[in-house]
């Protein structure tokens, strides 16, 4: 069977950061069994009413980048929110954002390309304009509660095509099972990523999607394409910790907060997001696969070095 995910070579050492443009890319060695914490912290669904503790402005935002990666975290998935603390794809906006995280912290920093359910598809796709690491791209349509998560496969061709011209790392957002068939589509039909790696996250638990589940992480684990060299999960709200365990135990890696879990247990809302991010990284302690540093993060998913000191 092939590797489809860094912890399988768990004993050995192993070079990685191979790419297209080796010149551009950090090169080291990493511990294979490490486990990379990606923290959510926003969304674009919860409203800050209905949340106050959601870090919703730039200030509030640098400052959860800054304590998450001091918690463990190395990968930042960032949605923007406007003054009104309404989603955001403004382009201003976006560029700030990414040179403020930038400059407070060395996380990887992954905008969201998903948005808010009712963004149309053509500004999602500016959002690469702001020069972030990395970007997410959802590998097919979902049912999203009572709403559409809009993802034609033309629409992922177009934003993998302007990611690959970029060099902006992809992550694979996986809502379903067909999203991996899908996946092994893209890549037929367009190669690899920038920098060679094919990072998949699966997001399990949303209504409409596939379960927040061992079963089902682990089917999704089987039908992954060989070309997939690390894979994460999370789980939506009450899923949260089985499926942080499940990915765990299976060698996967970890994304965690408040975008997908406003709950650290029953009858206790989650106050800051590095209270998600320690929890992981305990739980990956304890599972012998401590946290990745940013370092060797960007060498896991072959970033492009675009700081400037
Ligand atoms: N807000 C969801 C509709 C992503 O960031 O790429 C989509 C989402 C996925 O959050
Ligand atoms: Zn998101």
């Amino acid at each position: 069977m092939p590797a489809l995910c860094s912890a399988v070579d768990a004993d050995r050492w192993h070079y990685v950061g191979m790419t297209n443009n080796p010149s551009r890319i950090t090169r080291a060695v990493v511990p294979a069994a490490g486990t990379l914490i990606t923290v959510a912290p926003t969304g674009a669904e919860t409203a800050k009413s209905d949340c106050p503790q959601l870090p919703t402005t730039l200030a509030e935002l640098v400052e959860t980048a800054v304590t998450c990666q001091a918690a463990g975290a190395s990968l930042i998935h960032i949605h923007i929110r406007d003054a009104d603390h309404q989603p955001s794809l403004d382009a201003g906006l976006l560029r700030e954002t990414v040179q403020a995280v930038r400059e407070q912290t060395s996380l990887v920093i992954q905008l969201s390309t998903g948005g808010n359910v009712h963004d149309p598809l053509e500004k999602r796709l500016t959002v690469l304009d702001a020069e972030p690491d990395s970007c997410s791209l959802t590998c097919g349509t979902t049912n999203f509660g009572d709403d559409v998560f809009l993802n034609p496969f033309p629409f992922m061709a177009q934003l993998y095509r302007q990611a690959q011209e970029r060099e902006i790392v992809p992550e694979f957002e996986l809502f379903d099972l067909g999203h991996v068939a899908a996946l092994r589509r893209l890549i037929d039909a367009y190669g690899l990523p920038f920098g060679g790696k094919v990072h998949v996250d699966f997001i399990t638990g949303v209504p409409g999607g596939m379960p927040g589940t061992p079963a089902a992480l682990l089917a999704g684990i089987q039908a992954l394409p060989p070309e997939v060299t690390s894979w994460a999960a999370t789980g939506i709200g009450r899923t949260h910790l089985p499926i942080a365990a499940a990915a765990l135990a299976s060698g996967g890696h970890l994304r965690v907060g408040m975008e997908d879990n406003l709950n650290f247990a029953k009858g206790q809302p989650v106050q800051r997001n590095d209270e998600l991010v320690s929890r992981a990284a305990d739980l990956a302690r304890l599972m012998q696969r401590p946290p990745l540093n940013t370092d060797e993060a960007r060498v896991l998913l072959s970033i492009k070095d675009r700081r400037t000191v």
